[in-house]
């Protein structure tokens, strides 16, 4: 756990569920949860380091192939539809969409990604815009994505704190 430049919390932890799955997790200075992000399934962290540009840099090892990685979180980078950042798209994402919207909170650590229409607002029409996309052959998100990382082209009041599959 480090304290964040805001007076905030931000938590490396691990879970097991039906696997092992590292975690980063962001609070603010009252605890209230900001957002939260799991990392690549292949990857375990085991340390966090906040860096003087208020950046974090995790520290782990890979699985299976028990290497090393180092790897320094970059803000604002992103593949637009993969809102839950394991590097596919598929129907989990646009149930995220709608699940988030409904229920009135959202945890999302990239809001960029959620948008996919790209006009800057966070609607029922990007879940449904994804779902068209995977299962209607409608048109694929605007860039960046989905399947390759980037940043927001296009000015917005959304932000974009951590895009785990963009690592
Ligand atoms: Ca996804
Ligand atoms: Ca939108
Ligand atoms: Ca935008």
């Amino acid at each position: 756990m480090r304290r964040s430049g805001d007076g905030g919390f931000i938590v490396l932890g691990r879970v097991s569920l039906f696997s092992d799955r590292s975690f980063l997790l962001r609070v603010d200075s009252e605890g209230r949860l900001l957002w939260r992000a799991f990392l690549p399934e292949n990857r375990t962290g085991f340390a966090l380091v906040l860096t003087g540009d208020e950046a974090y840099v995790v520290v782990g090892d890979t699985y299976p192939d028990s290497d090393v990685f180092l790897t320094k979180l970059r803000q604002a980078e992103f593949a637009r539809g993969d809102v839950n950042g394991d590097g596919r798209i598929n129907v989990t994402d646009p149930v995220r969409i709608l699940r988030a919207l409904f229920s009135g909170n959202s945890d999302a650590a990239c809001r960029d990604s959620v948008d996919v229409d790209d006009n800057g607002a966070l609607e029922v029409t990007d879940g449904i815009a994804l779902l068209s996309y995977l299962f209607r052959g409608a048109a694929a998100p605007p860039d960046p994505g989905p399947s390759a990382c980037g940043a927001d082209p296009t000015e917005d009041a959304l932000d974009c704190e951590v895009h785990v599959d963009c690592m």
